[in-house]
């Protein structure tokens, strides 16, 4: 029998950048499953994401990364920092991501970033879907300049633009190894993990300008097949805000608006484990959760 001389290659890519890019879309049309939440909204995510992709002689496992900011407010932001910093640090090739309206100064800060962390960069600039295709070539001209980049790819990840051309030259960059995950895989997120992203997903899309960020979502009981609700799944939730304020905002008038939240985010937890689930909301104040360290620690922010 002949033996394969094909090497297989496997490792960490790291995807960078200020809030609201499209890191997570990237990440979610990739492994073909939406694994964290988007919204047109910034400071979306706030875990460090794994989503796992393996092709026919490599595995690219993605680390999706909150949005930098130069100025954390308080321990949440700091942690989402930290998270996306730790992960670049980790990673064996860095994407970093940005989109057509800059650069700006957090576009630069990111770069200062990756200056001290000396991992190959690629860069993509996404979203070149909603600009004049004439602008483009200055623009990969003035990222040049900015960084000793692999290589920049003008992208859109909602328009499929460059998309595998961006994954072949992330593959030329990857070291040399056995695959780390099982093929099928995804990602190394649970269960609750993502019934909480979903849910979060829809308070970020849903809500008004304050209220997504005020918020954090804790699922509270978790019963598989469960007897008491007709051998459906039982997940009891408890979305987490700031102030007494905020409660009546989250439930809306007659409860309509939490019943709306309720429906849209059932739906997708129900596709996304092929199973039907009683899914029960609730609404409880935690003041000042963002500086709450040990508060931080249970939502493993
Ligand atoms: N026009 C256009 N919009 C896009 C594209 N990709 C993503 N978006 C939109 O950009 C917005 C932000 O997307 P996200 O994926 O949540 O961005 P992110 O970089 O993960 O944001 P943070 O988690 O806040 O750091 C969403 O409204 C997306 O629909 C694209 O290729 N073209
Ligand atoms: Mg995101």
């Amino acid at each position: 029998m002949e033996q394969s001389t094909v090497s297989k290659k496997s490792g960490y890519v790291s995807i960078i950048g200020k809030p609201n890019v499209g890191k997570s879309t990237l990440l979610n049309r990739l492994i073909g499953v939406k694994i964290a939440a988007m919204s047109p909204k910034p400071q979306t995510t706030r875990h460090r994401i794994l989503g796992i992709l393996t092709r026919e002689n490599a595995q690219i496992l993605f680390l999706d990364t909150p949005g930098i900011i130069t100025k954390p407010k308080h321990e949440l932001h700091k942690r989402m920092l930290k998270n996306a910093v730790d992960s670049a640090q980790e990673a064996d090739v860095i994407l970093f991501m940005t989109d057509p309206y800059g650069p700006d100064e957090l576009d630069n800060y990111v770069i200062e970033l990756l200056k001290d962390i000396k991992k190959p960069v690629i860069c993509a600039i996404n979203k070149v879907d909603a600009v004049e295709k004439t602008g483009l070539l200055p623009l990969i001209e003035t990222y040049n300049k900015m960084y000793p980049f692999k290589e920049i790819f003008p992208i859109s990840v909602t328009m499929g633009i460059n998309i595998e051309e961006l994954l072949d030259a992330i593959v030329k960059y990857l070291p040399e190894g056995e695959f780390y995950y099982p093929e099928d895989a995804t990602t190394d997120k649970n269960e609750r993990f993502m019934v909480e992203e979903i849910i979060r997903e829809k308070l970020y899309n849903l809500y008004g300008e304050e209220i997504p960020y005020a918020t954090a979502v804790k699922v509270d009981e978790f019963i598989e097949k469960d007897e008491r609700h007709g051998g459906v799944d039982y997940i009891r939730v408890i979305i987490y805000v700031e102030k007494e304020s905020q409660k009546p905002i989250i439930i809306g008038k007659g409860g309509l608006k939490i019943k709306k939240l309720g429906t849209y985010a059932r739906k997708e937890i129900e596709a996304f484990l092929g199973r039907k689930v009683f899914l029960e909301l609730w609404v409880k104040v935690h003041e000042k959760w963002r500086k709450d360290r040990q508060f931080l620690d249970r939502l493993s922010v």
